[in-house]
C-alpha cells in the first residue's frame, strides 16, 4: 500500500466541507482534494438560536458518499470536527431531546455571574483553566437548570455535536477530550469531568460520558449506515480526531514553535501558543485566557476573539441591503485601497456578538465612542480589518507577558488566512513576520490525527513537519513600523482596553 485515503469533514458555523487527504505513505507528503462543501446557519425561532442537526447529518452521510464515489475501495477512515461548547441530550432510548442551542443564543445573557455566586469565578478557573464566554457549555447547562427545563429531566446523555455525529456513525457514545474541554466542566490537569462544581449547580453529572483522547478509533461505521451508504463502506473506520475545529487546526499549525504564536482564523480568530501543560493562574485568568486541550497531549494557551464573523455578518447585510452579493475577496480589495482608519473597533464588544444588523451596530459604537464614521464600504472594511490586527497584537502582549515567551513570528491558518489585508496588517503592527498557511488547516490537522490514530504519525513534530513539506506558506514581512505603532498606542488609549 503506497497511499492511504483519510476523510475529513469540517463543519463551522457557516458552512462544513468534505476534504479527502491522499497521505503518501513513502514520502510522507500529503495531498487534500475537496469533495464536498454544504451550508450551515444558526436558525432563529422565537427568541432562540438552533442547529439543524438533522439537516447536518443528512451532509455528514452526503460526505462520505462523495468520498466513497471517488475513492472507491481506498477510503480508510473518516474524522468529524466542529466548533466548540454546544451539546445536545439524548434520552433514555439514545434519541434526541430536542435540538441544540446555538452558543450565541440569547439565554445565557448575564447568567455567568449568577454561576459565580454559587461557584466563584476562581474556583472555576483555577480547576478547569478555561477562558469565561457566556457561550460555554457550563452556562448553556446552567440557563436549562436555571429556567426549569423539562429538556434536563429527560436527558441520559450529553453529547458535543461531534460526539453525536460520531454516534450516530458508529454507535460509540463517548465524549472527545478536546471538544469536552471547550464547556468548562473539564479539569484541565486530571482531564476528568469536575463533577463538584456540576453538584453545585445541580446540572446532573449521569448525562457524562467518558472520555477519550484525540485519535481515538471508535469502531467501523454501523450496520444501519453501511446499508445506507452502499457495502463499499463497510472497512471504513470512524475516529475522532481532535474533534474541536481549533484545536485540529493548531495540531497542523506547521510553523508553530516556542517562539512562533498562532491564529486560528475563521469564524472566531484564536490568538496564542501553544503549551505543554495549562498555565493557571491570576494573571491568565484576569486575561480570561484559556487552556483549552489540543492534540498528542498539548495545550492551546488563547484567547477567542471575533474574527470573520464580523465581515461574515456584513456581508450578509449588504445582500439584504442591495440585494448584491459581495465576495470576501472583493470586500478585501476595496478595504486594501482604502486609507488607514483613525477609528477602530473592539471586536469583542459584547454588542458584535450576535447583532441583528452588524453594519447599524458598528455606526452606533462609532457614534458612542465619538470616532468618525466610515464614508465608504472600502472605509468600513478597512476599519474592520485594522481593528482585528491590533486586537491580535494586544492579546499577544498580554500571552507574552503570561508565559514569559518572546515572539519572533505569528504562523495564521484557517480559512481567514487568505486574507492578505489582514496577515500584512498584523505583521505591521507586531513587527515580526506572519507565516500565513495552510488555508485548510482545520482538515488537515484532522487527517493527519486520524492518521496517528492508525499509527501512521507519532507526534505532533511529525506532523508539523509532513505539513511544511505539503503545503505552501506565504511570508508577510512587516513595513511602516513606527506608523503602525503610534496606531496601537492610540488604538489601546482610545478602546480604554485594560
Ligand atoms: C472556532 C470555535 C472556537 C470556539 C467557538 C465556539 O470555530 O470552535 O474555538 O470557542 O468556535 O465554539
Amino acid at each position: 500500500m503506497d497511499s492511504i485515503v483519510i476523510l475529513a469533514i469540517d463543519i463551522g458555523a457557516s458552512g462544513g466541507k468534505a476534504i479527502a487527504g491522499v497521505l503518501d505513505l513513502k514520502n510522507l507528503k500529503l495531498t487534500i482534494d475537496e469533495l464536498y462543501r454544504f451550508p450551515n446557519q444558526m436558525i432563529r425561532v422565537n427568541n432562540h438560536l438552533y442547529w439543524d442537526m438533522l439537516q447536518l447529518w443528512a451532509e455528514v452521510k452526503n460526505s462520505i458518499k462523495a468520498a466513497l464515489r471517488k475513492y472507491r475501495g481506498r477510503l480508510a477512515s473518516v474524522g468529524i470536527d466542529t466548533w466548540g461548547v454546544d451539546f445536545v441530550l439524548l434520552d433514555d432510548h439514545d434519541e434526541l431531546v430536542s435540538l441544540p442551542y446555538a452558543y450565541r443564543d440569547p439565554m445565557t445573557e448575564g447568567l455567568m455571574s449568577e454561576v459565580f455566586s454559587k461557584v466563584p469565578k476562581e474556583v472555576i478557573y483555577s480547576r478547569t483553566g478555561i477562558q469565561f464566554m457566556r457561550i460555554n457549555t457550563l452556562y448553556q447547562l446552567y440557563a436549562l437548570v436555571k429556567f426549569n427545563s423539562p429538556k434536563l429531566k429527560i436527558a441520559k446523555a450529553m453529547l458535543m455535536i461531534p460526539d453525536l455525529l460520531n454516534y450516530w456513525l458508529s454507535g460509540v457514545k463517548v465524549n472527545e477530550y478536546t471538544n469536552a474541554s471547550t464547556t468548562q466542566l473539564l479539569d484541565a490537569k486530571s482531564k476528568r469531568w469536575c463533577l463538584d462544581i456540576l453538584e453545585k449547580l445541580n446540572i446532573p453529572t449521569d448525562i457524562l460520558q467518558e472520555i477519550v483522547n484525540a485519535g481515538s478509533v471508535l469502531g467501523y461505521l454501523k450496520r444501519d449506515v453501511v446499508e445506507e451508504l452502499g457495502e463499499d463502506s463497510r472497512d471504513v473506520n470512524v475516529i475522532a480526531p481532535a474533534t474541536h475545529d481549533t484545536a485540529s487546526a493548531i495540531a497542523a499549525g506547521p510553523m508553530i514553535n516556542e517562539d512562533t504564536g498562532y491564529v486560528s482564523s475563521g469564524t472566531w480568530n484564536l490568538v496564542g501558543v501553544e503549551l505543554n501543560e495549562p498555565l493557571i493562574n491570576e494573571q491568565a485568568m484576569l486575561s480570561n485566557f484559556t487552556n483549552e486541550g489540543g492534540a498528542f497531549g498539548t495545550i492551546t494557551f488563547l484567547r477567542n476573539m471575533q474574527g470573520m464573523w464580523i465581515l461574515q455578518e456584513v456581508r450578509r447585510i449588504l445582500v439584504d441591503l442591495s440585494g448584491r452579493e459581495y465576495s470576501y475577496d472583493e470586500l478585501v480589495n476595496l478595504a486594501a485601497e482604502a486609507e488607514e482608519p483613525e477609528s477602530f473597533i473592539d471586536v469583542d464588544d459584547s454588542r458584535f456578538l450576535a447583532p441583528i444588523n452588524m453594519i447599524n451596530e458598528i455606526h452606533g459604537y462609532l457614534k458612542e465612542t465619538r470616532q468618525r464614521e466610515p464614508g465608504s464600504l472600502g472605509e468600513l472594511i478597512r476599519l474592520i480589518i485594522t481593528s482585528i490586527a491590533l486586537k491580535h497584537r494586544y492579546i499577544f502582549e498580554k500571552a507574552t507577558k503570561i508565559t514569559g515567551r518572546r515572539l519572533r513570528g505569528i504562523n495564521i491558518f484557517g480559512g481567514g488566512s487568505r486574507n492578505s489585508l489582514m496577515n500584512q496588517l498584523t505583521a505591521n503592527v507586531m513587527g515580526i513576520p506572519v507565516y500565513a498557511g495552510p488555508e485548510e488547516s482545520t482538515s488537515i490537522g484532522n487527517i493527519l490525527i486520524q492518521a496517528a490514530g492508525m499509527g501512521i504519525i507519532k507526534s505532533i513534530q511529525e506532523l508539523r513537519s509532513i505539513v511544511r513539506d505539503s503545503f505552501n506558506i506565504r511570508v508577510f514581512e512587516p513595513r511602516d513600523e513606527k506608523k503602525y505603532e503610534d496606531l496601537y498606542s492610540i488604538f489601546v488609549t482610545r478602546l480604554n482596553l485594560p
